[in-house]
């Protein structure tokens, strides 16, 4: 009721959203929320950058960004109260894998507009442990500093983790002797129960899952607690609701669709009922631990096209945008994602290059071209991408609908 109050005196997008069909008296249960209209990235994207915030910006004392669909990203703003929020939902978090003043924790999430770096920073320090905000990259320091100063809890995206502990064998690091990990809290990308046993064994620790996105607050919507049978979901501030996809229906705990999130408690950018584009299921069984907060599954996919490489959101849209925005581009073209054993995502992008390049072949342009078109990738997409230039007609034709993307990741 409050927030519905609040946003139509305070959101001009609100206003015009909520009109005068729903009001806060409508709110009497929290089965009216489906009175309540839905919130999309879309409506992000047009309000880009700050049009969503319900304060005014010198009330804004953080802004955090994950890449959108279009080259612009998807901001979250925070007043002084909002990262008094997330640090609490943060010691949460940590507190769920048993992490306290003890531990040393080894914080791999990159720091930066991303949220999961600073997310992990002042949730763990906030329990008191020692936090040391190494950031991603540099992964031989990494395995040096893990030993050196005695992690005990490591925080990054599983796919990272897998890599610190590769390297780590190359450098024929013995884990289990000198290694004192004993938790990781992965998130940021999916991941399987498969992984998972490959994290615990490989690194010696036992791993959790974490779930959260820029729009609702970061890392810290939810998190595995030690029964590891569903991620509680922090109720008093993010309300969750599955709907189906298609039809917008509210469906039954217990039933797969779309995961919707209603921000009760936030001051810079609460939003209503929005559209996560990820599908789980929820749980509201009690749970052994005696967290009595709604469970979700692990992550089982999007309902749109958007893809996570090496913990970056990618939406295809944004790499054909770019793409067609250069000269002597044709628009065919591939991108095909990989993840070779124990490394990173590889994400290629294959593309034909104007038939004039080829009769004759001009090596020279060619060669200033893909490194044009990887440039303008890297810039838009935040991730690098190996672009393959192709000749014409190389590129498979599609009858129907064109497979732009080949994933040949085993999630
Ligand atoms: O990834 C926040 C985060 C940081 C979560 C660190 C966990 C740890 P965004 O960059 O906005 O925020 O991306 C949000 O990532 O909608 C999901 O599709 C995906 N995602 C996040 N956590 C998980 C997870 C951060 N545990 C988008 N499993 C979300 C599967 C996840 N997908």
């Amino acid at each position: 009721q409050k927030l519905v109050e609040r946003l139509k005196a305070t959101s001009q997008f609100y206003k015009k959203k909520l009109g005068d069909k729903v009001g806060a008296a409508d709110i009497k249960s929290l089965d009216d929320l489906k009175r309540l209209p839905f919130t999309e990235k879309g409506d992000l994207r047009d309000n880009y950058p700050f049009g969503m915030f319900t304060v005014p910006l010198e009330d804004v004392v953080r802004i955090h960004a994950s890449s959108g669909t279009t080259g612009k990203p998807t901001v979250g703003g925070y007043t002084r109260a909002d990262v008094e929020l997330w640090t609490e939902v943060m010691a949460r978090t940590v507190s769920s894998a048993g992490v306290t003043k003890k531990d040393v924790v080894h914080n791999a999430y990159g720091h930066g507009l991303f949220t999961g770096g600073m997310g992990f920073h002042v949730g763990a320090d906030r329990v008191g442990a020692t936090v040391i905000p190494i950031s991603g990259g540099l992964t031989r320091r990494q395995v040096m500093l893990i030993e050196d100063f005695g992690a005990t809890v490591i925080t990054c995206t599983p796919s990272y983790a897998l890599v610190i502990a590769e390297e780590a064998m190359e450098m024929g690091v013995d884990i289990k002797k000198r290694w004192k990990l004993r938790a990781g809290i992965f998130g940021a990308e999916p991941w399987t129960e498969k992984m998972r046993r490959e994290l615990e064994n490989k690194l010696n620790l036992e791993a959790f899952d974490i779930y959260g996105l820029t729009e609702v607050i970061g890392p810290g919507v939810a998190v595995e607690c030690s029964e590891h049978n569903g991620m509680h979901i922090n109720e008093d501030h993010f309300l969750a609701e599955i709907i189906d996809p298609d039809t917008g229906e509210r469906l039954p705990y217990g039933s797969e669709g779309e995961l919707v999130f209603t921000t009760i408690t936030k001051e810079a950018m609460p939003v209503i009922r929005y559209r996560t584009r990820d599908r789980t299921i929820l749980h509201n069984e009690p749970c052994k631990c005696g967290r009595t907060n709604v469970r979700m599954e692990k992550i089982m996919g999007r309902t749109d096209d958007m893809l996570i490489v090496r913990g970056v959101n990618v939406f295809p849209q944004l790499i054909e945008k770019t793409l067609l925005s250069i000269e002597d581009i044709e628009p065919h073209y591939q991108i095909v994602i990989d993840r070779p054993k124990d490394q990173l995502d590889t994400l290629e992008v294959w593309v034909e290059a104007s038939p004039k390049l080829f009769q004759p072949i001009d090596t020279r342009r060619l060669d200033e071209l893909q490194k044009r078109v990887a440039h303008e990738l890297a810039q838009t997409l935040g991730v690098s991408a190996e672009v393959k230039l192709m000749g014409p007609k190389s590129i498979q034709r599609s009858e129907g609908k064109a497979r732009r993307v080949v994933d040949k990741r085993e999630l």
